[in-house]
């Protein structure tokens, strides 16, 4: 079977990396470490992408070069992701000749093919979010149309390369209908649909006015196009160059499985990329999928406003296991979501510390109290009634999975985690504990080997908790517990149950009752 391959995208280095940015690389590695879980090979790609006028002026404010202000940026998104524990396989940085000469010998094969040609450009451009914008896209409007942006647009006259993007309409339209997967999720699909039926323009893909760039290899006075360059990265880190013989990690991983992205650059990934791998006779990812924007209690994040989110932050208050599950827990992967403060303090509070932590640390509490830590010396044959349950619904949540609905698999998940609570508290162990000991084993037995399940599904969430309550419910660490032998069996460490502080320590009301 072919290794899946994820990818980010590669992160802008103007500014230093806020939760957007770790939502997506969470999101992929959290894909990641469930399909290891279930025993694939994987590859996971993130990056920085570093060239453009935005880098470019903003190094020139900051009175550095722009080599020098990317190495600073990209150095700290880097080191965020091994902050994240983020599992990453590659880090790609646009300005790394592995990636330039791929760049450019791509730039000169589409050239030579006749989809790239030599014309002029007049219109608007946005600095921000590096977009061209014709008169007929604008009409009298003279600021950026990406949603979420608006900002003044610059006008430019210049000689440019321009892309044969019109080529590619009918070919596009025809891969969306074969592959209702390619796009993703497909509520988006059909603004991508829209725009392609609208009839699709041929692209300006080099500046003459900006120097931070890949040179075009056959005209120097010309750099390439941020985005043009940018999306070959996904190509660029297999080592992929046009016309010679694939590498070995190219064969291997190519095509992707999945292209993770934020909403606003669904396009190029969805239009842009897909016309590119076309020309260039290589197959396109199995699906792109966009998901939704944060914004910070209830406002766009923004330089102006100051108010971008560092996950550092919320770290060092919460520890990061509870950063990566109230992050995918808050809304759909695919909705756009809010963060706020006050929410992700009560969600703490509810979900991890009185819910999941609390069962844990009482189920492991009663069973060394009332039966000396012990699990039976022999597992039953047939697992009872909570065990059958959950494993009854491991295949919802290993579904939920593979399609990226992590919030639907943390549903599920809680509700298995609030069931065995309510359980105990319909049980009450320690009442019963003197009248019918039998019962209280069956039902902290219980119990347990359903915690075993829940710290199996968690892996890929919360590593470090699921790591910590598998030593607590004396399991050897097994990837992915989905028979009902290995969950009643434990490993071979056996029985023992340990007691341990709380895994989520509740937290006091913020100050100010908020
Ligand atoms: O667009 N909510 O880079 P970028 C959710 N270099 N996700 C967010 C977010 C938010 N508020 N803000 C950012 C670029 N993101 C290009 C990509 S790929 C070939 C080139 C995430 O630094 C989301 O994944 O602006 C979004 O698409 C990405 O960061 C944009 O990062």
């Amino acid at each position: 079977m072919k290794p899946y391959y994820i990818t980010t995208p590669i992160y802008y280095v103007n500014a230093a990396p806020h939760i957007g940015h770790a939502y997506t690389t969470l999101a992929a590695d959290i894909l990641n470490r469930f399909r290891v879980m279930r025993g694939e090979k994987t590859r996971l790609l993130t990056g920085t992408d570093e060239h453009g006028s935005k880098i470019e002026e903003v190094a020139r404010a900051r009175g550095v070069t722009p080599k020098a202000h990317a190495d600073e940026i990209s150095g700290e998104f880097r080191q965020l992701w091994k902050d994240l524990e983020v599992r990453f396989d590659d880090f790609i940085r646009t300005t790394e000749p592995r990636h330039e000469e791929t760049v450019q010998a791509v730039f000169k094969a589409l050239h030579e093919k006749g989809d790239i040609y030599k014309g002029s450009y007049r219109g608007f451009y946005c600095v921000s979010c590096e977009t061209y914008w014709t008169l007929g896209e604008l009409g009298d409007k003279r600021v950026c149309q990406n949603p979420d942006c608006g900002k003044p647009l610059r006008e430019v006259e210049e000689e440019s390369y321009f892309f044969k993007l019109s080529r590619f309409q009918g070919p596009l339209l025809e891969h969306y209908k074969a592959h209702p997967e390619f796009l993703q999720p497909q509520a988006r699909a059909p603004e991508i649909l829209r725009w392609v039926e609208g009839g699709l323009k041929d692209i300006s893909v080099s500046r003459t006015k900006v120097a931070w760039g890949v040179q075009v290899p056959f005209d120097p006075q010309h750099t390439v196009y941020v985005w043009f360059d940018a999306l070959l990265n996904y190509v660029s880190a297999l080592g992929y160059k046009p016309g010679q013989p694939p590498t070995k990690e190219f064969s291997e991983y190519w095509p992707a499985d999945v292209h993770l992205v934020g909403k606003e650059i669904f396009r190029f990934h969805a239009v842009i990329w897909p016309a590119m791998l076309m020309t260039l006779g290589l197959p396109l990812p199995r699906t792109v999928f966009a998901h939704g924007w944060w914004t910070v209690e209830g406002e766009k994040m923004s330089k102006s406003k100051g108010n971008f989110i560092d996950p550092r932050d919320i770290i060092k208050d919460y520890r990061l296991d509870a950063f990566r599950y109230v992050l995918f827990r808050e809304m759909p992967f695919g909705a756009d979501g809010n963060f706020s403060r006050k929410a992700f303090h009560e969600r703490y509070n509810a979900d991890l510390a009185n819910n999941l932590g609390n069962l844990v640390a009482r189920t492991c509490e009663m069973v060394d109290k009332f039966l000396a830590g012990q699990l039976p010396a022999k597992p039953p044959a047939e697992p009872p009634a909570k065990t059958r349950e959950a494993i009854a619904a491991s295949q919802g949540i290993y579904d939920a999975m593979e399609k990226l609905a992590f919030y639907d698999a943390l549903t599920r998940i809680w509700q298995i985690i609030s069931g065995l609570n309510l359980y105990i508290d319909q049980e009450k162990p320690w009442k019963t504990i003197s009248t019918d000991p039998e019962r209280v084993k069956l039902v902290l037995f219980d119990v347990v080997w359903s915690l075993r399940l829940v710290a199996g599904w968690l892996t890929p969430f919360m590593p470090e908790t699921s790591a910590k309550m598998q030593a607590q419910l004396g399991v050897r660490q097994f990837p992915a517990p989905l028979t009902a032998e290995e969950v009643l069996a434990g490993g071979p460490s056996g029985a023992r149950i340990q007691k341990a502080p709380p895994l989520f320590p509740r937290k006091p009301p913020l100050p100010g009752g908020k």
